[in-house]
């Protein structure tokens, strides 16, 4: 009998108002039509206990000190990490709505009265050293300028225009040292692509396709781990 083949691991990452609920569904729907194993996760998953303290306080219900919530935040991630690893060996699609990238764009935004930063970008990214490394990055961009006319942002934490270009900036430089290692580092396994999630539904998600069906056109390599 021939081994399981290794599945693809694919993030979306995005900014608020980018698009990225829909857009992560749509794409579950059609590689299920495509007959693939596919699950979706959602982080932070707010369903297990780690994930109930961060919605309690992402709703602004509780106050947390924050180093506290961005260790939440990863261990939300590790407490998933061995299931994603098993679905992934096991020739199981997995998407991940936001992971560890949204983890230090996010708190590494985060800003004192006096606009200095308060969680360095070394610190932020350290908790998350040795998690599945995924196969792409899909980022859906969105200009605040943009996520306004949608509507502006929603109520909860972190939902604030400054909040949203601190983040968006966090995000660039993450794909920038990403995109460093990847070309120092001997297997070069992750992609990492900027979608201009400012267009319409249709053009966004099949930007999107054309980035994963080639994914299927070739064997996954060994699972990678991120920043290691
Ligand atoms: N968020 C999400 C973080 O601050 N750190 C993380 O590690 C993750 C995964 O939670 N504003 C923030 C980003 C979002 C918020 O995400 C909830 P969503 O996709 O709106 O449910």
């Amino acid at each position: 009998m021939a081994a399981t083949q290794r599945a693809p691991f694919i993030v979306i990452e995005g900014l608020d108002r980018s698009g990225k609920t829909t857009q992560t569904s749509n794409l579950l729907v059609r590689l299920q039509k495509d007959g693939k194993d596919v699950q979706l996760i959602k982080f932070p998953d707010r369903t297990t206990p780690i994930g109930q303290m961060i919605d309690s306080y992402l709703r602004s219900a509780s106050e947390l000190d924050d180093r506290a919530i961005h260790l939440l935040f990863s261990a939300n991630r590790w407490e998933l990490a061995s299931t994603i690893e098993k679905l992934l060996n096991s020739g199981t699609t997995v998407i991940c709505d936001r992971y560890a990238f949204s983890g230090i764009a996010f708190s590494a935004s985060k800003v004192d009265a006096s606009g200095h930063r308060l969680l360095s970008y070394e610190w932020c990214k350290s908790p998350d050293i040795g998690l599945p490394k995924p196969d792409i990055v899909l980022f859906l961009d969105i200009t605040p300028e943009k996520a306004r006319e949608r509507g502006g942002y929603g109520e909860e934490r972190y939902e604030k225009e400054e909040m949203q270009r601190r983040v968006r900036t966090n995000f660039e430089g993450i794909r920038k040292e990403m995109m460093e290692l990847e070309s120092k580092s001997q297997d070069h396994t992750l992609v990492w692509e900027v979608i201009d999630a400012g267009r319409s539904l249709e053009e966004v998600e099949q930007d999107i396709w054309s980035h994963i069906e080639p994914l299927y056109r070739s064997q996954c390599p060994s699972l990678g781990r991120l920043w290691k």
